[in-house]
């Protein structure tokens, strides 16, 4: 087949609803373009584990360390099958490596805010989480097989880590005026970046147009957003908390809650490299990684002392 026969099948099979697998034909862009969103995926999961993992040896009681330790493990796990995913597309797990140390490839603007109190820690389960399964919802859907089949198995480990977190906050307000207000003080610093997660409105995003046209992207960065948003809502009201937006308020005539402005300039800040804690989240990976090295050394010395038994054999 041509170059030009080779396109229309896969726009073909794109029409249709019909998985991308790693052998297929596919664009050059489709690739480099999966290749940037999945990486940077699976950074955001494994940088992810930092602000939580810094509460593991707080944790008030044996039940929250358990759970925690469980939930920054399985966020480790994604972190994996989403690096093993990128793989298929013909990158290497040191070339991705290489890039979010050295600071070309990006990850959630999120972790980059710290894990202040223990209230924190609830509310990036109940938000984070939160707002990831939105997205990761709707990514289940998307055109590029091994991504759409990684999502479905870690949407059902962040609806955990999400009802978690919600449980841990309303334990805290049931609890004492200082829990409470705890609890008040985490959300007001969380919400606005979670809201964030979903990237820059959808007249500024620059890979959107490509990637709905391609289907890597179901839903766009404002639709998912809004969506959070509305069933954010009722949440807080159960908690008995605050809404951190003053502006919010019910659209009859959208079905939607109108809200107010994200910190755009805060956004840029932070996916620039000048958020609250860039620095420290990339040195930390860069050390733990360093030390980590005779692990992979020890582990490719045995797959050689494998294959030349086997060739031996
Ligand atoms: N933070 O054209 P746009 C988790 C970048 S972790 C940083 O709209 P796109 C968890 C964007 O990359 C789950 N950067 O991009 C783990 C692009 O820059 P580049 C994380 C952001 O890709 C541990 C530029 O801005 N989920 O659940 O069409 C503990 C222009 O944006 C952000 C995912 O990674 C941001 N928030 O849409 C707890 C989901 N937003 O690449 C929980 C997978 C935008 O040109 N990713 N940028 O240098 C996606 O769905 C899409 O990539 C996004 C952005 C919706 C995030």
């Amino acid at each position: 087949m041509t170059e030009d026969e080779l396109e229309q099948a896969f726009y073909r099979r794109i029409e249709n609803e019909e998985k991308i697998e790693p052998k297929d034909w596919m664009p050059e862009g489709y690739r480099q373009n999966l290749i940037r969103q999945i990486s940077q995926h699976a950074h955001s999961e494994v940088i992810g584990m930092q602000p939580e993992g810094n509460w593991i040896t707080r944790a008030p009681s044996l039940r929250r360390k358990a759970i925690l330790l469980a939930k920054v493990q399985d966020e480790g796990g994604h972190g994996l099958y989403l690096y093993s995913t990128a793989e298929t597309l013909g990158i290497s797990r040191a070339e991705m490596i290489e890039a979010l140390q050295s600071c070309k490839a990006k990850y959630a603007s999120i972790f980059n805010y710290p894990a202040q109190t223990w209230a924190d820690v609830g509310a990036i389960g109940w938000l984070v989480d939160g707002a990831a399964i939105v997205n990761q919802v709707s990514l289940q859907r998307t055109s590029y097989g091994p991504y759409s089949r990684s999502m479905i198995r870690i949407c059902k480990e962040e609806s955990f880590h999400q009802r978690q977190g919600y449980e841990l906050m309303l334990t805290l307000c049931r609890g004492t005026e200082e829990q409470k207000a705890m609890a008040q003080d985490a959300l007001n610093r969380f919400y606005w970046p979670a809201l964030m997660m979903f990237g820059p409105h959808d007249s500024e995003s620059a890979h959107s147009a490509k990637s709905m046209q391609w289907k890597i992207k179901r839903e766009s960065n404002d639709d998912l957003r809004q969506k959070f948003i509305d069933q954010t809502v009722p949440q807080i009201e159960f908690l008995g908390l605050e809404h951190p937006d003053k502006d919010i308020r019910w659209n009859e005539e959208r079905g939607h809650y109108d809200h107010g402005e994200i910190d755009w300039d805060e956004f840029y800040r932070v996916i620039s490299g000048n958020g609250p804690c860039n620095r420290q989240r990339i040195q930390h990976h860069i050390r733990v990684h360093e030390e980590g090295a005779w692990v992979r050394d020890a582990m490719s010395a045995y797959q050689q002392k494998k294959r030349q038994r086997a060739q031996a054999a």
